[in-house]
């Protein structure tokens, strides 16, 4: 009996130094690639940490992408004419796409997709801010497309190089498909912007309602951003929240020209010094606000998301069925 115990107890020993062993080379490969800024793939070894905040960050960005259709969604039979309906649809839709590749990444990290659809209908996943405010005209449309979409792709473009490979190799496709989405969003607010004074009016008031929310998608300022140094160390991010905001910013400010519109901020100045774009103080509260829950339409775009679930049962139990048919007769055929 003793001998046995002694047995077990010697196997758990080397069983533990292995381990220990197994870590240390992986946590030395690791450090060697992340020194030499290449990738690590999923069946790498990787620190607890690493792959914690890689679902934290790129499962909010799924969530994002699918809640981000629903503003848009709004409007796809409003749109004003057959041509505009088909555009609307077909970014819309390459919002789920952004989402499906996304999930997929996230999955490659151990996370299944209806753990992080659970999560996210259960109010437990965050999701941009952005998608809480309400698309009240058709120039909102515009205002999304180049305001919303320019955020987006001003932040994903050095995503392009997140030190994971599955993530970085999904955002180059998704910012091709964000910077079409751009175009056509300054492409509307253009038309609008040179049409009636009535439809000049309209774009100006949506860039106005969605400028502060759009540069607010960067995340709070860098000295209130908890995991913007790690990340970075990491090689996740490649800059931090204030200085893609800043660069946005500039962007910006040369585009609204070209528009003959204005942004609805009187701040927004070139420091020379310190050769960055500067813009005037934003509403930080509104935005924990949203974060918390509490913006214009956090509960009505959860409420649409489960709904969305639910109606979608179906489709989910017939691919479930089809596929365990499939697998039967392929094993059927093999026997
Ligand atoms: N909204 O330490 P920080 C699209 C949270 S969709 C909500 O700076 P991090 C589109 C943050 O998660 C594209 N939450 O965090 C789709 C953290 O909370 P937790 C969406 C925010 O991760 C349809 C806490 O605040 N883009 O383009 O270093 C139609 C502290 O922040 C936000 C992405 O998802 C926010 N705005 O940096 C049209 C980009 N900001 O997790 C268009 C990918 C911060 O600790 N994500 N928080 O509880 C990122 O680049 C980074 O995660 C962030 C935040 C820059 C957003």
């Amino acid at each position: 009996m003793e001998a046995n115990a002694q047995r077990d107890a010697d196997s758990q020993a080397r069983d533990s130094q292995a381990k220990d062993r197994q870590d240390a080379d992986g946590q030395a490969n690791f450090d060697r690639v992340i020194k030499e800024d290449s990738r690590i793939e999923p069946k790498d070894w990787m620190p607890d940490a690493y792959r914690k905040t890689l679902l934290r960050q790129i499962s909010q960005h799924a969530h994002s992408e699918i809640i981000g259709m629903q503003p848009e969604a709004n409007w796809i039979s409003r749109a004003p004419s057959l041509k505009r309906k088909a555009i609307l649809m077909a970014k819309v839709q390459d919002e789920a796409g952004h989402g499906l590749y996304l999930y997929s990444a996230a999955e490659t990290l151990g996370q299944s997709r209806d753990k992080m659809t659970a999560d996210l209908i259960a109010g437990k996943a965050r999701y941009s801010s952005i998608f809480n405010y309400p698309a009240l005209t058709w120039a909102d449309m515009g205002a999304i497309g180049w305001l919303v979409d320019g955020a987006a792709i001003c932040n994903q473009v050095p995503l392009c190089r997140a030190s994971y490979g599955p993530y970085g190799r999904a955002m180059v496709r998704v910012c091709k498909e964000e910077s079409f989405h751009q175009r056509q969003g300054f492409e509307i607010l253009l038309e609008l912007a040179h049409g009636t004074p009535e439809q000049k009016q309209m774009a100006q008031d949506a860039v106005n309602r969605w400028y502060a929310p759009a540069l607010m998608m960067f995340g709070p300022p860098d000295d209130d951003s908890p995991n913007s140094r790690q990340s970075m160390a990491w090689n996740i991010k490649r800059f931090s929240n204030d200085e893609l905001r800043s660069r946005f910013v500039g962007m910006m400010v040369e585009q609204v020209r070209v528009l003959g519109l204005t942004l609805p901020d009187s701040e927004i100045r070139f420091n020379e010094d310190t050769k960055k774009w500067e813009h005037g103080p934003l509403d930080w509260n509104e935005f924990h606000e949203v974060l918390a829950g509490r913006g214009p339409c956090n509960a009505q775009r959860l409420e649409r998301r489960r709904e969305a679930h639910d109606d979608g049962a179906w489709v989910r139990e017939a691919a479930a069925a089809y596929a365990a048919k499939q697998s039967l007769k392929t094993k059927e055929y093999a026997a």
